[in-house]
């Protein structure tokens, strides 16, 4: 009621705003309260900020309300549980990338942290990555949580591209939601986005496959790097393994939850890591935890004197899981962005006039003729363009433009030699060919000589002589 009151006077307002310059916004605001009135409804509100009128650019002029609840409950506190509902409902998806080489314990860590034998032992083979979807239900919600392990990590002998499969799922599991976005029905929408990725390290064993992989990762995923393992070293040794870490970090850029740079517990999370962990799948004997055991007895894995475990746990699941899921949503955003104005601009070379008018300078600013653009590019071209950007590809592209190289220089050099030995012959022969001519002259000259002294009855001896002939004969 009283709402709809406040819209007509709104109306009412925004037809007076063409006399804006003769009504200056304090009148206005008092043309306003006597439509209103001191009414009975109008006590429990609060205006703020009235109805606020930019004087300076009548284009822009425009009108805000803010509606402040005094002390009457128009139920807006019930959203709040209106969400809780949906969300306990819906549930949330959360999908975890474990990463990290051959027996660092990525399968332990992932059924310690679910409390549960969520993955098994890989098997041997050549598969890089091995998912498991699961369903983890409490009394209120529940958790559509996807592990995705990475196998057989770091195991060939050439790694120069270990990382290539693990950053491509993840490039992939971008490209693939906005694929799914696009389709008409998006009841079945898969979600693979990597939420979070765990990369394990074991103590003191940091190799280049783990810089180079981490720093792919980093840009791609929000990355967080756990020592594993930890109880292979004293806690000396371990503090100096985490402040190498920290610095080869730094020196390579690799940062940590990239995408939470923003967010208030950014700050929390950089201070925690990087965090070093025991983990196990056997039970304390007489205890309901997990702990490790040793020849002189057993160390739970929650232990915090020995292992950030616990701490790993709560910043996973209890404090940030949300925070997780929201920046990558934010990541996802840009990416799908790129994608689009990538595949407007590819397209560009396939239009046929008139098919579509695109301002290829501004593609955001093209509304329906993308969907046009889109349309006409299809989906090879797109994967012509995932070649493309593979860098594998790019890698091989340069080696082989290196070797193309390499041999038109041996070409080149090759024909600049045979060129140079043809001029030099061709000068050779030049040469010959002037001398040859001089004597062709000389002989002419004899000729002449011998015809003169045919026709004149004289005789020159040949050793007085001066004539040219004579000369020629002495050469
Ligand atoms: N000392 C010690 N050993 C551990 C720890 N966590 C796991 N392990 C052991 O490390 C070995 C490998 O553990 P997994 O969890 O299977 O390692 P993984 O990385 O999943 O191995 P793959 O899947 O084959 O690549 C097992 O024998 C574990 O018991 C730990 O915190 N400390
Ligand atoms: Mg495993």
């Amino acid at each position: 009621m009283v709402s709809t009151r406040r819209q007509q006077a709104m109306v009412e307002a925004e037809s007076i705003k063409s006399f804006e310059e003769k009504v200056p916004p304090k009148s206005l605001n008092l043309l306003i309260d006597q439509y209103f009135g001191e009414n009975e409804a109008n006590k429990h509100i609060s205006f703020q900020d009235e109805f606020m009128i930019d004087n300076a650019d009548p284009n822009k002029s425009e009108i805000s309300t803010q509606l402040n609840k005094v002390d009457w409950n128009v139920g807006i506190d019930q959203i709040r549980l209106q969400q809780e509902r949906i969300i306990s409902h819906k549930g949330t998806v959360f999908n975890m990338l474990v990463a990290g080489r051959k027996n660092v314990g990525k399968t332990t860590l992932i059924n310690s942290l679910f409390d549960e034998p969520i993955t098994s032992a890989s098997k041997p083979g050549t598969t890089c990555l091995e998912m498991k979807r699961f369903k983890i239900v409490d009394s209120t919600t529940h958790l559509n949580l996807t592990v995705i392990e990475t196998t057989g990590f770091g195991d060939n002998v050439n790694n120069s591209y270990g990382w290539l499969p693990v950053v491509n799922f993840i490039d992939e599991s971008m490209r693939s939601y906005v694929y799914q976005e696009e389709q008409p029905y998006r009841n079945n929408v898969v979600d693979r986005r990597v939420h979070i990725c765990l990369y394990l390290i074991e103590p003191d064993s940091l190799n280049v496959l783990d810089v180079l992989t981490m720093k792919e990762l980093s840009k791609r995923v929000n990355l967080l790097p756990i020592i594993s393992k930890c109880d292979i070293l004293n806690l000396e040794s371990l503090k100096d393994f985490k402040t190498r870490l920290k610095k080869i970090c730094e020196v390579q850029d690799i940062e940590i939850c990239s995408f939470m740079k923003t967010y208030d517990e950014y700050e929390s999370i950089k201070k925690l890591y990087p965090l070093s962990t025991i983990t196990s799948d056997e039970m304390i004997p007489g205890s309901s935890k997990l702990g490790r055991n040793y020849k002189w007895g057993y160390v739970a894995i929650d232990n915090p004197e020995y292992s950030d475990f616990l701490e790993l746990r709560r910043l996973l699941i209890n404090d940030n899981l949300v925070d997780f899921i929201k920046s990558t949503e934010q990541y996802y955003e840009t990416c799908r962005a790129e994608l689009l104005k990538t595949r407007i601009l590819k397209s560009k070379k396939s239009f046929q006039d008139n098919e579509v008018t695109l301002d290829f300078e501004n593609v955001d600013a093209n509304g329906l003729q993308n969907y046009k653009a889109y349309a006409i590019f299809n989906k090879s071209k797109m994967d012509n363009i995932m070649v493309e950007w593979c860098p594998k590809f790019i890698e091989s592209q340069v080696k082989i433009k290196r070797k193309f190289n390499k041999v038109i220089d041996i070409e080149e050099n090759k024909f600049m030699e045979w060129k140079k030995a043809l001029i030099e012959k061709q000068t050779r022969f030049n040469n010959a060919i002037e001398l040859m001519y001089k004597d062709i002259d000389l002989l002419k000259l004899e000729c002449q000589e011998l015809e003169y002294q045919v026709v004149t009855g004289r005789n020159t001896n040949p050793e007085n002589s001066t004539t040219l002939v004579g000369l020629h004969f002495k050469r």
